[in-house]
């Protein structure tokens, strides 16, 4: 078997070495210059025989049987198109992972809280016993680890838009959608096509699976459950912090709770003993709840993992207190919905630092929320002026703009007063000063931690 595997990051070099260990014959290719290729690919590629495309692209793919596309291409791309007619098939690494592997897939995405349900899971299923890889957008390849993994271990896997986009026969054993608000629009032109990319997560499913999603939200019941009663025939099970679903998880007077298949109701805990904050994090603990109750694991389990769960790095983590001023690293809040979302979880006395690269989104409504909560938003990077416009038209006047994070950091230093809340949400990804949200969010903590 032949495969060409297109971008040579986390995912592509796993798939490389994976896809090897197999006897492919491989390419790769990527779209950056031959110099800044990562020497550790360009060494395996040179002893194993490997041909490298760097900036350009083979003329022909007929002579390939795959291509393998890591999350970050996308699939409309000429050449993909190009390859797909010429009779190769296209592959995304989260399918070709799925494929490869022996484990039980849980497929967790949704636009925002992805990574704390998917960590939380991880940490329930670690605590009832079971062999557990916490694997996908959140990180970890899951081609990493696919090839060894064996048919009783669980692979709980983030799973974002970008790698639902290249799947054909991934079938999570339970799988959760937990909202759905503009992001990636780049990518996905329209609303619709995000949600229909989302679907993709469910519509392998059969009977004995479950399909765990947001009842609260009625643009994913809409656009990404949309056929659901005549094609999905698992099991639906519902989570809610308003109403009670038919079966699925709850909050009845301010206890989480699950009612199972024969209308038993399970009690968990008050929603006061999460130590994660917000109305979000309920959400985020109802779905991973009622992921892992009806993946089999016992209440006991759940509760008690629930109540010792602290949260994940870069989501509305506080970094440290200084002269009671309060730092708050959210770095993975790049969009505008999770800027807001760590906006109303901290409520009130903010200053805010937000900018990056804006991927087109829109922040007419962020902008609008601001006044009240957010005393003074420092602006940094590539697209600043695009939420300066949108602060601008909501007449939201106490911004200032700077050239880097350091100056933002600074600033707010300066600014702050006993009892305010400095908060890096960025409403936008990272990439246009660095490679990825972490080494963003790394960034702030040491800035902070130099004050
Ligand atoms: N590249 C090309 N051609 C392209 C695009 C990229 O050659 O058209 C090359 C780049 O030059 C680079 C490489 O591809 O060398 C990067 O590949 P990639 O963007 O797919 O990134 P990976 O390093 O493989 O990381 C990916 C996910 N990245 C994206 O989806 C953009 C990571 O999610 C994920 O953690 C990782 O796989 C492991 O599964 C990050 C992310 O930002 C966290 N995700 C988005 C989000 O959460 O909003 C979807």
């Amino acid at each position: 078997m032949k495969a060409i595997i297109i971008g040579m990051g986390r995912s592509g070099k796993c798939a490389m070495y994976a896809l090897k260990d197999l006897g492919y014959e491989l390419a790769v290719q990527d779209s950056k210059d031959a110099d800044k290729a990562e020497p550790e690919v360009r060494e395996f590629c040179r002893e194993h025989g490997i041909k490298e495309y760097y900036g350009d692209m083979p003329d022909d793919f007929s002579s390939y049987d795959m291509m393998v596309l890591s999350p970050g291409v996308d699939p409309e791309s000429t050449f993909v198109i190009k390859a797909m007619e010429q009779g190769c098939e296209i592959v995304g690494e989260l399918e070709l992972a799925y494929r490869l592997a022996k484990g039980i897939f849980v497929g967790i995405t949704g636009t925002n809280g992805k990574t704390t349900t998917t960590t939380l899971v991880g940490e329930i299923f670690r605590a009832s016993g079971r062999t557990t890889n916490v694997v996908g957008n959140i990180g970890l390849p899951v081609i990493s680890v696919a090839t060894n993994s064996k048919p009783e271990d669980w692979m709980i896997t983030e799973v974002s838009s970008f790698q639902l986009q290249t799947v054909s026969q991934f079938r999570p054993r339970v799988s959760a959608i937990l909202n759905l608000t503009p992001d990636h629009l780049n990518r996905h032109h329209t609303m619709e096509l995000y949600g229909a990319a989302k679907a993709a997560i469910w519509e392998n499913q059969k009977a004995g699976d479950y399909l765990v999603m947001n009842i609260d939200d009625p643009v994913l019941m809409k656009l990404c459950l949309y056929d659901v009663d005549k094609e999905f025939k698992g099991t639906l099970v519902g989570f809610s912090r308003k109403t009670e679903p038919e079966v699925g998880a709850f909050l009845k007077d301010d206890r989480l709770v699950i009612k199972d298949e024969e209308g038993r109701i399970f009690d968990l805990i008050h929603r006061d003993e999460l130590r994660i904050p917000g109305d979000h994090n309920v959400e985020n603990a109802l779905a991973a709840a009622a992921i892992c109750f009806f993946a089999g694991i016992d209440t006991e389990t759940i509760i008690n993992t629930l109540k010792a769960f602290g949260g994940v790095e870069h989501r509305l983590e506080f970094v440290k207190d200084l002269s009671c001023v309060s730092y708050y690293n959210d770095s993975k809040g790049t969009n505008t919905d999770a800027t807001l979302i760590a906006i109303r979880a901290l409520k009130e006395n903010i200053i805010l630092i937000a900018g990056g690269d804006a991927k087109s989104q829109d922040f007419t409504e962020m902008a609008k929320e601001l006044h009240g909560p957010v005393k003074h938003v420092l602006l940094f990077g590539r697209d600043r002026g695009m939420i300066k416009e949108a602060l601008d038209k909501a007449g939201y006047t106490s911004y200032s703009e700077h050239s880097d994070l350091g100056e933002c950091v600074k600033r707010a230093h300066e600014m702050a007063v006993a009892g305010d809340k400095v908060l890096l949400s960025p409403a936008c990804a990272s990439w246009d000063m660095y490679p990825n949200f972490e080494v963003r969010g790394k960034h702030f903590k040491d800035l902070v931690n130099e004050l």
